[in-house]
């Protein structure tokens, strides 16, 4: 911390603030205020962070202190290691306060609820004022979520997006959705050939900032998952600029045919790879849709892969978020199915015969990134239908991936991949057996288990374990209109044939609960 001095206002920054136009700085004054940043052990240790997502956190934030100096502020940076680092968001701020004497203190909405009950108290502790003001980034606040949601009996995602694409006028000819139709999904199940032509994401280098902090990040979390090195994600503003970009460019024409394909050894496909630039400030998610929507009107990406693209950022973000702050604090302990099995352990070491989950884990290891198919259909798929406490899923997924912060990623966990708020979120559980997985990917190929065959030593595992779970929820499940087909085909299964797949499922949870090789 610097000399002893005063300032008006003490504006705090959090790590997923990093944009110039956060409200807080918008209302504050550099010549009048000081920015305070700080690392902080709760923050980088409340789940058990991968080591890149907590390396590319602290680089990101010790560059936009950098940027914020260049344009004129203050900023008091408090490193991980500094000398008297208190560990807490609160602790800092009582120190910076102690220290400086603001008049107020001026922070934006935190993205995850536990933080701003923790800032709710600030003001009595601290004895000084403290303005949270509202975040201004997303293009749905909570009150207006809240006023769409009210009376609704179903939350669908599609009709809250038709709203943002009228609301925003992206892809809209006048009241009419370009293209004439609001999704073009149909045609974007397309499976990938090895052979495609894959674009890669935009690569860094690590400057000297980035190579402090992972030395510091080794340090200090030599037992988190994940590999440090190469790192090469974009840690400042107009590097997230570049790979944004890149992706315009190289890939988003093949985004909508190719969204929900895998491959063996492709970790990225046409995915742009930019959520952990977007969730953490350095992208705009309306100036970035702008960029799609002028990419199609210029004949440079088809409408699917447009749409498709939109509806990601414009529907998908805005309405898990919009569902987060309508339903927390309660939605983090709902478990609609009473699952409870532990997280099976290679979640955390990608060691299994499975093949789609060895890639799956054993990508999120290297790179803390998998897309979005692998994180719904793959590992999201297994912890469903092997009845994994969605509460486990759910500290999971926040630690391993570079874009996790709770308000994205709980609703997506809890609520659309392991349907624990009972179908709030989809109108089905996400499951399926090893056929889709076979249709989508060259995975089950390559895999020493037999994607056809449904008991036995060499049978795919989640055959026996999607049938085992629909009959094991059926008192929840068997009247969802969804999922009358399954059902039908359930029943009419010979009771002998129910009894191998029970009997099996049954020996591969009991493996995976006492951690035997699967
Ligand atoms: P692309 O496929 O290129 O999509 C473009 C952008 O759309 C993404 O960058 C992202 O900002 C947005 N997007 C796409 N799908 C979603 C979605 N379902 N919810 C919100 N935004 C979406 N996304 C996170 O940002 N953080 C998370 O912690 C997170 N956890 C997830 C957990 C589970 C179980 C599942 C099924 C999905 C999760 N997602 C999360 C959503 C999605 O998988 C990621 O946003 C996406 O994989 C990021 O990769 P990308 O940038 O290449 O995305
Ligand atoms: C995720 C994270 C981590 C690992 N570390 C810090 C940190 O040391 N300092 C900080 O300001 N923010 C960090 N973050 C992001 C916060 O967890 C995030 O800002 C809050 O959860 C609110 O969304
Ligand atoms: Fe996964 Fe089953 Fe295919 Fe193996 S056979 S890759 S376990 S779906």
């Amino acid at each position: 911390m610097t000399a002893k001095t005063t300032c008006r206002n003490l504006v705090l920054v959090l790590g997923d603030q990093l944009t110039p136009g956060l409200s807080s700085l918008v209302r504050s004054d550099p010549e009048r205020d000081r920015v305070l940043m700080v690392e902080v052990m709760d923050e980088a240790s409340y789940v058990r962070h991968h080591k890149k997502k907590i390396a590319f956190l602290f680089s990101a934030m010790r560059h936009f202190a950098e940027d914020l100096r260049e344009a004129g502020w203050t900023v008091d940076y408090v490193t991980l290691d500094a000398a008297g680092n208190s560990g807490s968001f609160r602790g800092e701020v009582a120190r910076a306060v102690e220290h400086l004497r603001p008049a107020r203190v001026v922070v934006t909405e935190p993205g995850e609820w536990r933080v701003l009950d923790d800032m709710k108290d600030w003001a009595r502790v601290l004895a000084v004022p403290v303005d949270i003001l509202t975040e201004t980034r997303f293009l749905c606040d909570p009150a207006t979520f809240r006023a769409w949601a009210s009376g609704r009996k179903q939350l669908r995602m599609e009709y809250f997006y038709r709203e943002m694409r009228r609301k925003t006028g992206l892809l809209m000819e006048g009241d009419t959705p370009a293209g004439g139709k609001w999704n073009f999904d149909a045609d974007n199940r397309k499976p990938a050939k090895p052979d495609l032509f894959m674009p890669s994401p935009k690569r860094f280098a690590p400057d000297r900032i980035t190579q402090e902090v992972l030395d510091l990040v080794g340090r200090s979390f030599p037992d988190n998952i994940g590999t440090l090195e190469p790192f090469w994600f974009a840690v400042t503003r107009s590097e997230a600029q570049d790979a944004c970009d890149h992706f315009l460019e190289a890939a988003l024409a093949g985004f909508g045919t190719y969204q929900d394909a895998m491959l063996r050894g492709e970790k990225f496909l046409f995915h742009s790879v930019l959520s952990a630039y977007l969730n953490a400030g350095l992208l705009d998610p309306l100036d970035l849709c702008r960029k799609v929507e002028t990419a199609y009107s210029e004949g440079r990406a088809p409408l699917n892969a447009a749409e498709g693209f939109i509806r990601q950022i414009l529907g998908w973000r805005e309405y898990v978020r919009g569902i987060y702050w309508l339903k927390m604090p309660g939605y983090v302990t709902e478990n609609a199915l009473g699952a409870a099995a532990p997280l099976p352990a290679f979640y955390w070491t990608g060691e299994t015969d499975m093949l789609c989950l060895s890639e799956a884990v054993g990508q999120t290891i290297d790179e803390a990134y998998a897309h979005h198919i692998q994180r719904l259909m793959i590992t999201g798929n297994f912890a469903l239908l092997a009845g994994v406490d969605p509460a486990e899923v759910h500290e999971w997924y926040l630690a391993v991936y570079a874009d996790a912060y709770e308000w994205v990623e709980l609703p997506n966990t809890l609520g659309m991949s392991q349907f624990a708020d009972g179908g709030l979120l989809g109108s089905k559980p996400y499951m399926s057996s090893g056929n889709y997985i076979n249709k989508m990917s060259d995975y089950c190929g390559a895999c020493s288990y037999d994607v056809r065959q449904r008991t036995g030593d060499k049978a795919c595992p989640f055959n026996a374990l999607y049938w085992d779970f629909l009959d094991r929820n059926a008192d929840v499940l068997s009247s969802n209109p969804r999922l009358a087909q399954p059902y039908s085909s359930w029943r009419r299964m010979d009771t002998e044939k129910q009894g191998a797949m029970r009997h099996h499922a049954a020996e591969i949870r009991r493996k995976l609960a006492a951690n035997e090789r699967v």
